[in-house]
């Protein structure tokens, strides 16, 4: 079976941590869509290690790590984290695999983001600038280039169609930009990626499968900014739900096991688009402070607000959660009060569950219930049993709502701040 872990808000959930608390259960992790614009952390050992396109078993030696064909790679930044991760004395031949089929993210897309997000004035996605809408636009529109590309004797010339097609955009545009210092890096990472093992990776999966090896398939970028069921346009470009799983690693839905959805004890959003429990007052301050949210690509102060069960449940519903996983309750140490919203007021008065489908051009009233704090440090609790009462209501409240067990709630960054429900 193929098991899931995805982030069921709007990314930064913490499922870097996740993965790696439940790598060792895992022969096989892999990614199967985003790319760079995806910054995973893993705290153990006193440090901290950002992956961004490197699937996050790759810290155990034991773990095939695989990069699917649903993946968007780009190989100077691919280049930039295995140079990252030379202390590790990590063997890349023998633990990562990337598809044939991933698609390749060259220069030109990131200059394309970029002039997209200018020529958008006040309406900017808020985009990452990484060059993901601009490279799953080309895969959609047949003309994009594949990693099995370079092995291709014309891939020169193919690239070099691509990058004509895209500076004629550029030109219409009239956005300038130095091409020449890119193409070289990106000509030597190119030859760099030859050197890993690139192969049809839907066979390894799917071979990895028959041989009763379980696989974790890694999302990145929260469900809430899926292609189709985020907040269109302010979303990335790939599907970010379990959905996304069977396209992007190519299994079949028979084979998906176990949907841990992760979610943060609050909110928090890069970028633009509709949030709307939003604090900003100082509350919202003191999250952003304590949660340490700032983007772990970009490091853009990350916007913060109350948990919101609305788009919880429908991130749940989307994904089919088995089940649930809460990070960083820790940061709600400090309040005196915390909030829940269970409903939305839409300006017509109506107050509902449901995502409307004009989310974006409309003021949402969050409704809230208000529960206690519980002002005590969670430092050493490794059991649901004992940790305080109030946290226990607030669990148990969550629960019956989403109708979904909890079985983990994450306490700190480190791999053993962590509350398994036994
Ligand atoms: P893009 O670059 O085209 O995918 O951007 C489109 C929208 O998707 C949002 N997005 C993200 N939101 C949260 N975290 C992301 N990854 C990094 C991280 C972000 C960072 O893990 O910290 O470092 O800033 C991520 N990637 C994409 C983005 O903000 C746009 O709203
Ligand atoms: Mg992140």
């Amino acid at each position: 079976m193929v098991d899931i872990l995805l982030g069921l808000q709007w990314g930064d959930e913490g499922k870097g941590k996740i993965v790696d608390v439940l790598a060792p259960d895992y022969k096989v992790v892999a990614r199967f869509q985003g790319g760079p614009n995806a910054g995973h952390t893993l705290e153990f050992d006193g440090k901290k290690h950002v992956l961004h396109q490197i699937p996050s078993g790759i810290f155990r030696n034991d773990c095939i790590n695989i990069i699917g064909n649903g993946v968007v790679l780009d190989p100077i930044i691919f280049r930039k984290e295995i140079d990252g991760l030379k202390d590790f004395n990590i063997d890349f031949k023998k633990n990562l695999f990337i598809s044939k089929k991933t698609s390749i993210i060259i220069p030109t897309h990131r200059i394309l983001d970029a002039a997209y997000e200018n020529a958008k004035g006040k309406e900017k996605i808020g985009s990452t600038l990484k060059g993901i809408g601009p490279t799953y636009s080309d895969k959609i529109s047949r003309q994009g280039l594949r990693l099995g590309d370079i092995l291709s004797p014309n891939f020169s010339e193919k690239y070099q169609k691509l990058v004509d097609a895209h500076k004629q955009i550029l030109t219409f545009l009239d956005f300038s930009y130095d091409l020449a210092p890119l193409e070289a890096d990106f000509f030597s990472a190119v030859e760099f990626i030859k050197g890993f093992n690139l192969v049809d990776s839907e066979y390894l999966v799917n071979q990895n499968l028959k041989n009763n090896t379980r696989v974790l398939a890694e999302g990145a970028q929260g469900s809430l900014l899926d292609i189709d069921f985020g907040s269109y346009p302010f979303v990335t470009s790939s599907s970010t739900t379990a959905a996304g799983v069977c396209s992007g690693l190519g299994v079949s839905p028979s084979k998906i096991g176990e949907v841990y959805g992760i979610f943060k004890a609050y909110c928090t959003r890069v970028g633009s688009g509709p949030f709307p429990t939003e604090l900003f007052d100082e509350d919202g301050e003191k999250m952003r402070k304590e949660g340490r949210e700032f983007g772990s690509t970009t490091g853009r102060p990350r916007r913060c607000g109350w948990i919101d069960l609305p788009s919880l449940k429908y991130s749940i519903m989307l994904n089919g959660v088995t089940q649930l996983v809460m990070m960083k309750v820790d940061v709600l140490n400090i309040f005196d009060e915390i909030k829940v919203c269970t409903h939305y007021e839409l300006p017509d008065g109506t107050i509902t569950e449901e995502l409307p489908f004009d989310i974006c051009d409309m003021d949402i009233k969050p409704i809230y219930k208000t529960f206690k704090g519980w002002g005590a440090s969670l430092e050493g609790i490794t059991d649901f049993n004992v940790m305080p009462d109030n946290l226990k209501a607030y669990t148990a409240f969550l629960e019956q709502e989403v109708q979904v067990p909890i079985t983990y709630v994450s306490t700190g960054p480190d791999r053993t701040a962590t509350m398994t429900r036994v």
